[in-house]
């Protein structure tokens, strides 16, 4: 193969990976749908995860693994639907005029996801129980500041 083709497809890799965070919208509700989709799926996956770290399910540790490792990637979705000018929805207008803060926390909660299918892998359940609380925190410290009702 030459290097220009290899350069080629080597970019088209490249914007497929990036696709997710690069999410264009054609109007405001398919960013608020996008974004609200990705927090329930989020939700979904974490709460399985949760359930076993808090003994209302028998833990089931490659459920967990597969599970958690599902809330680490969605974790990166959310937030290309909180685009310019999409408030509405449960977002609280201070999203956009707190943008720094914003960042932060949605960067700390794929930080601790991170973590969480990482102690998911490990399979050690006071560890997976321990970074549930902190990334079950980190959901409820964003939701008590950005979301309405
Ligand atoms: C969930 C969910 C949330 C968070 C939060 C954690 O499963 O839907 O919003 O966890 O309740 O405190």
């Amino acid at each position: 193969m030459n290097i220009r083709l290899a350069s080629l497809l080597l970019a088209a890799a490249g914007a497929v990976a990036a696709a997710p965070a690069a999410a264009q919208f054609a109007k405001s509700e398919d960013a608020i749908h996008y974004r609200q989709s990705a927090m329930f799926l989020q939700s979904q996956h974490f709460g399985r995860v949760a359930a076993m770290a808090n003994g209302r399910v028998p833990f089931d540790a490659a459920a967990a693994a597969a599970n958690a490792e599902l809330v680490a990637t969605i974790s990166k979705l959310p937030w290309a639907g909180f685009a310019p000018g999409t408030e509405g929805g449960k977002a609280k207008p201070d999203i956009w005029k707190e943008q720094a803060k914003f960042k932060e926390l949605s960067d700390k909660l794929q930080a601790d996801t991170e973590k969480l299918a990482a102690a998911a892998k490990g399979g050690n359940l006071d560890a997976i129980k321990a970074q549930v609380a902190a990334t079950g925190e980190t959901c409820k410290s964003c939701h008590d500041t950005f979301r309405s009702r």
